[in-house]
């Protein structure tokens, strides 16, 4: 406070004179500009006025108008010191006229190095600054003008979009509706139809009640003698077998066959035999015929040199017969009469064993029967046509709807983006963006594909939502999340996949530019921002 005093009384005093000399000299001041302390800008111009006392821009303190720009700091904001370097937090405006008007940190302000085009940061330090904003004006405006030019291209795509966007949209919703009437009448032929294949099948049914029956009856017929058949093979097997003719089967009179020779050593052993006989020493012929031939049918079979089945449960076949009491591994004829009838027996059921004649497939129905089937099987047919065609109008309408609720951007921008793939390659993958589908990746030297994501929403930060597009819910990555991608999009003139990247394991990256992104551009000013600036 007391140097403030002390201060005012030397200003007073000795400088009273020239003061508003050296503060005039300290203003810009062009026929055109609105006269101004140094470092203030236009838009702040009306906050310092010269006749009066000057109020901090924040507020915290008032004083003499002269105490501006005086190159001693008073207000805490720095806001009394816009032109010098005396406020640590204070700003220096750079008008650079011909280009853009900046703003640079007070501590710049003469310091030797020039910051403003227009040379006035440096108005006492002695550097030589050269004006060069004209110079860079004229870039900027070129460049300005350039991407004018561009960004006018791309917006013009861009309303191509939007129109191609809502007349899909719209032809889209014609197309719902036409499809939800025919699905109506689908709906109601399938029912009629339905109710005509139920009155077609009814007489159908009982009418072929009765072949069932038969059917039935055949194949009881069939299977009983085909059981019959197997234990008749077996029961002469078991005949043929028990040498001693006692009812039993021992171990002994397996040993004689060398067809138990499992490990070929020449002889049968008694285990060799045993095993054949359940483990056990005889075996009685009920047992022969339920169980224990199954099990050595496939052994007498290889001695033979016919093929064994591989599942004993299927050894039911014929095996030749025996015919010679002699032949070693042939199941021999009995001797006398018994053996005659044994064989006429085995003729007779080879004959028997012949597949029957009824079989469902083979069944002749009578000419009722068979119009009654074909008279089903019309309205069964017919009904299938009526429920495919409904079941295919239900799925165009799903998908359609499914494609309708897409957010396609504010105005259908981004609707011409959906069913087309966009490709980038670097060093490792191939790299596919199919908006509003998916994002995948393919090894470029052979290798699969791995789903990056699947489209789930728009993305960007709040009050630009259309500027990021989110992918998820791709392949699982190795003891990692699932994967995931982000697509930031960007005013082009094209749609193109600019680069890819994957800054933490498995989320992935992508840098795309589309027209649809695009706003509507702004003609390039003149190149003098003075008008622009703001508070
Ligand atoms: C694959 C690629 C990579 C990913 C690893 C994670 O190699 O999908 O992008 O980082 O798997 O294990």
């Amino acid at each position: 406070m007391f140097l403030k005093e002390f201060r005012a009384v030397v200003f007073q005093n000795v400088l009273i004179l020239c003061a508003s000399a050296v503060l005039w000299k300290q203003t810009t001041a062009t026929a055109t500009q609105v006269t101004r302390p140094r470092g203030v800008s236009l838009a702040r111009a009306s906050l310092y006025i010269p006749d009066s006392d000057f109020t901090c821009l924040d507020g915290s303190a008032t004083f003499p108008f002269r105490y501006v720009n005086d190159d001693y700091c008073d207000c805490q904001d720095g806001s009394d010191e816009p032109g010098t370097s005396a406020c640590p937090n204070g700003s220096f405006y750079c008008r650079n006229l011909g280009h853009e008007a900046t703003v640079v940190p007070s501590s710049r302000v003469n310091d030797g190095i020039c910051d403003c085009c227009d040379a006035a940061d440096e108005y006492q330090s002695g550097a030589n600054c050269v004006n060069t904003c004209k110079e860079l004006g004229s870039a900027a405006q070129e460049e300005a003008q350039k991407r004018y030019e561009l960004e006018s291209q791309g917006y013009a795509i861009k309303l191509e979009y939007i129109n191609k966007g809502k007349h899909a949209k719209q032809s889209q919703q014609e197309r719902n509706m036409a499809l939800k009437a025919e699905q109506l009448e689908a709906e109601a032929l399938r029912s009629e139809k339905e109710r005509e294949k139920q009155e077609a099948e009814e007489p159908e049914r009982q009418a072929l009640d009765k072949y069932r029956q038969i059917e039935q009856e055949a194949m009881k017929e069939k299977e009983e003698m085909e059981r019959s058949q197997r234990e008749g093979e077996a029961s002469k097997a078991f005949d043929w077998l028990d040498s001693n003719q006692d009812g039993k089967l021992q171990v002994e009179e397996l040993q004689t066959h060398t067809a138990f020779d499992q490990n070929q050593d020449g002889t049968v052993s008694p285990d060799e035999a045993k095993f054949f006989l359940h483990n056990e020493e005889e075996m009685e012929k009920n047992e022969f015929v339920t169980t224990g031939w199954p099990l050595i049918k496939p052994f007498i079979m290889k001695a033979q040199g016919l093929e064994a089945p591989s599942q004993p449960e299927q050894q039911a076949g014929e095996i030749p017969l025996p015919d010679d009491h002699h032949q070693e591994e042939s199941i021999p004829e009995t001797d006398g009469e018994e053996g005659e009838e044994e064989d006429e027996e085995h003729e007779e059921e080879g004959e028997i064993v012949k597949p029957s004649p009824v079989t469902p497939s083979s069944i002749e129905y009578d000419a009722e029967t068979q119009a009654l089937i074909e008279a089903a099987n019309k309205a069964r047919n017919a009904y299938d046509e009526a429920d495919r065609r409904l079941r295919d109008l239900e799925r165009e309408i799903r998908q359609l709807e499914e494609s309708n609720s897409k957010d396609y951007g504010p105005n259908e921008e981004y609707q011409p983006m959906d069913g087309q793939c966009y490709e980038y390659s670097d060093r490792e993958y191939t790299y596919k963006l199919c908006p509003f589908d998916n994002g995948s990746q393919r090894p470029k030297h052979g290798g699969s594909e791995t789903r990056l994501g699947s489209w789930d929403s728009w993305d960007g930060p709040e009050g630009s939502k259309y500027a990021a597009m989110k992918y998820d819910k791709g392949v699982q990555c190795w003891n990692g999340p699932q994967r995931s991608l982000k697509v930031h999009l960007s005013c082009g003139m094209e749609n193109q996949l600019l680069s890819v990247s994957e800054p933490n394991r498995c989320e992935y990256e992508m840098k795309f530019t589309t027209p649809a992104a695009c706003s509507e551009p702004r003609k390039p000013n003149d190149g003098d921002s003075e008008f622009h600036d703001e508070l």
